[in-house]
């Protein structure tokens, strides 16, 4: 009975998945039939346009048949143009005989493969589908709403290698994102080789050791990272190109210039003294050489990347170091100006004129936008806010929407998830439920946004270490980048979250899986009432769940009875993804028992040591610690708990933390024992003895000038 159960389902499963057209973005106009194509071993991908070939041997990569120029009578693809369509526009017709995509240019017959690959099994990801494979009858007529469908990859802060960029760039192309914004150059790092100045990336591109770039995020001590060879670029954007990707490079200037001022000092400002000044972040604006400098390397990017667009930053310009830099200050005052971003907007002019030389366009962060100088051609990336995203495109410059509101993937998806917190705390939903009409935009002016844009910060992918980091990038970007390509695309589904959920989990999750993206599901929830704790599924995944402090899985399979519900934690799986754990809200209490903290250093007077007291408080610390400096944490009375966990740096970036240190603890508040070493500046206790006392103790010197910061103790009550 159980097989013939089986039978039925898989049957059923089957008839589900071939009738279904489920395309995420959602083409603005699907006719299904009720007939089928079926792709075979004979089954030729036919196209005798020069054009268009890349494509054809693209789409061979993945349907494993042969590619001829001319058609057979029937039982082939064929990948041509009609230059009455728009550039990325297609249509998609499926009939019983074979499959005709036609497209007004490269991007829409790459994106006609794309709604190809979606109506195939999923397996198509793999390279290795089975054939005979279904397709459903149908016709699509098909094109974006916006020009530019985008992601922000920032390999500054976590370096990502060249293999994972190029993986990454296959996961956007089947989402028809077309714009790959490469941040390459931060304060942390410098990753795109430079001929005529090499140590830009040979040195720049590491952290820690003996780099004179501080391992100021995650790692230390040892030395890390890495940069891409002109060779590499090139190969990174041929491979883009394939697949209907521009790279948009990004050397961000003026400010997040600290990797190129470690190692060319010269490029910063004067100290007002007039003499040379050894740490910074800002270019000098005033300073002709550093044009001469700049010029040498950005004609090298120019020639790597043939977009007419260059992202020049123009972001979060610490305008006190132009102010007290005695040339800054007295362009200023000679030309009767007091605000400081006069000089951005000479610096950004200036920039834009070297660009001009080598053909490209400036593409800048809305805090350029304002100056008045800098041309109408530049394109606008606008991240504060909608509000601010609105005052560009008032002031005429086609603009990029990336709100971190809606569009920062570095921010955690929900509470209790690793992730940046200052942006806000959202997951997919949120990302679909963005809507001009609600952020107060007219359609007129709608019709000049020129697109979307998310952005993976790496700060705090750090915080994953090493091969991790990769897993966490496509766990923040997925599935909150399908929300983001079909906003982009137009939201032809209707932008009901409901129906968009559904084809997201009754037939991407699949899809997702065979493309091996580490893609986050979206969590049950968790209900607790009379004594019993259930789950509410909100799609097929298969719900787990574990006792705290053990990590054997058990299958859910009904409500469990239980006057703890805060023990249990549950998450959900499918084919291998997973969901974050969640538990009853009474896991995530905390205690707070009475503490006073105290150290061998001075702490920062309005974030001193007295917020311990508050919990979850950031402390600063005003001194550089060194070997044996310590940290004591002296609880009123020993604190009873499951876990407590003490906290150097920031709570959400492995950053300003104690390198090397070790945790000894007291029960007695007299003699201590050694228990843990910190952990990138943490340690944890699993139900430990009552703690009368604990303290940090640091094992080594940190750099010269740094100032760490501490949290409050974090302890979870026992059972
Ligand atoms: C702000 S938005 C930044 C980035 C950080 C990001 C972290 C912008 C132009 N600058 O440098 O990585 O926040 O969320």
């Amino acid at each position: 009975m159980k097989r013939l159960l089986l039978a039925v389902a898989a049957l059923f499963a089957v008839a589900l998945s071939a009738s279904a057209v489920a395309i995420i973005p959602q083409p603005q106009s699907v006719t299904e039939h009720n007939y089928n194509f079926v792709v075979n071993a004979s089954t030729l991908i036919v196209c005798n346009e020069e054009q268009l070939v890349p494509i054809a041997k693209y789409a061979q990569e993945y349907v494993k048949v042969n590619v001829a120029k001319t058609a057979p009578k029937s039982n082939y693809i064929s990948i041509a143009l009609d230059k009455r369509l728009a550039e990325e526009e297609y249509r998609l017709s499926v009939a019983q005989e074979a499959v005709h995509i036609v497209a007004g240019g490269y991007g829409g017959a790459f994106n006609g493969v794309q709604t190809l690959f979606q109506l195939l099994p999923s397996a198509v990801y793999t390279k290795n589908m089975p054939l005979p494979a279904t397709v459903c009858g149908c016709n699509v007529a098909d094109k974006p709403k916006f020009a530019y469908r985008g992601l922000l990859l920032d390999v500054a802060r976590t370096f990502i290698t060249k293999e994972n960029v190029l993986r990454y760039i296959d996961y956007l192309a089947y989402h028809k994102v077309n714009k790959l914004h490469w941040h390459l150059t931060d304060n942390q790092g410098w990753r795109i080789e430079i001929k005529s100045h090499p140590r830009l990336a040979k040195v720049g591109g590491f952290r820690g050791g003996d780099s004179p770039i501080n391992a100021a995020l995650g790692k230390w001590g040892e030395k890390y990272g890495g940069y891409y060879t002109q060779e590499e670029i090139r190969e990174v954007v041929a491979y883009a190109a394939v697949r209907n990707i521009e790279i948009i490079p990004e050397i961000d200037l003026p400010g997040h210039s600290g990797a190129l001022a470690r190692i060319y000092p010269e490029i910063l400002c004067k100290n007002s003294d007039g003499t040379p000044r050894k740490s910074g972040a800002v270019v000098c604006a005033t300073n002709a050489e550093n044009y001469k400098f700049l010029e040498e390397i950005l004609a090298e990017v120019c020639a790597l990347f043939p977009s007419k667009h260059f992202h020049i930053g123009g972001d979060e310009v610490n305008m006190s170091q132009w102010k007290s830099c005695p040339d800054c200050s007295a362009w200023l005052e000679k030309n009767g100006y007091t605000d400081g971003h006069k000089l951005e907007d000479m610096f950004i002019g200036r920039i834009q004129d070297i660009l001009a030389k080598y053909g490209k366009s400036p593409s800048v962060w809305n805090e350029a936008a304002f100056g008045g100088g800098l041309s109408k051609e530049a394109w606008v990336h606008g991240w504060k806010s909608p509000k601010i995203c609105k005052q560009v495109m008032a002031k005429g410059y086609p603009t990029i929407f990336m709100p971190q509101q809606f569009f920062y993937f570095d921010m955690r998806q929900s509470e209790h998830e690793n992730g940046a917190v200052w942006g806000g705390c959202f997951d997919v939903r949120k990302v679909y439920s963005f809507d001009f009409a609600k952020e107060g935009f007219t359609p007129e002016e709608v019709a000049h946004v020129k697109g979307f844009e998310a952005a993976a910060w790496s700060e705090v992918f750090l915080s994953q270490g090493g091969d991790k980091s990769i897993d966490f990038i496509e766990y923040q970007t997925f599935p909150r980048l399908c929300a983001l390509s079909e906003l982009a695309w137009g939201k032809n589904g209707g932008g009901e979250w409901q129906e968009f959920h559904n084809r997201l989990y009754q037939h991407h999750y699949d899809r997702m899986v065979d493309m091996e993206i580490n893609f986050r599901i979206t969590p049950p929830k968790v209900k607790y009432s009379e004594g019993m704790l259930s789950i509410e599924k909100i799609d097929n995944s298969v719900i787990y769940y574990r006792v705290d402090g053990s990590d054997s899985r058990k299958l859910y399979n009904g409500a469990i009875r239980t006057s703890h519900p805060g023990k249990y934690l549950f998450w959900a799986e499918y084919r291998g993804a997973k969901s974050p754990e969640v538990a009853h809200s009474s896991h995530y209490k905390t205690l707070k028992p009475k503490v006073t903290l105290t150290s061998s250093l001075k702490d920062v007077e309005k974030y001193g040591y007295h917020r311990v007291a508050d919990y979850y408080m950031s402390i600063r610390v005003a001194e550089t610690y060194k070997k044996g400096d310590w940290f004591l944490f002296e609880f009123d009375e020993p604190v009873e708990c499951r876990s407590i966990e003490f906290i150097t740096g920031s709570h959400a970036v492995p950053s300003r933390l104690i390198t090397k240190g070790y945790l000894e603890v007291s029960y007695d508040g007299k003699s201590f024992h050694r228990v843990a070493e910190l952990n990138y500046g943490r340690a944890k206790l699993l139900n430990p003895k009552p703690i009368k006392a604990a303290r940090i103790v640091a094992t080594d010197d940190d750099v010269p000038g740094a100032k760490i910061r501490l949290c409050s103790p974090i302890i979870y009550p026992k059972w």
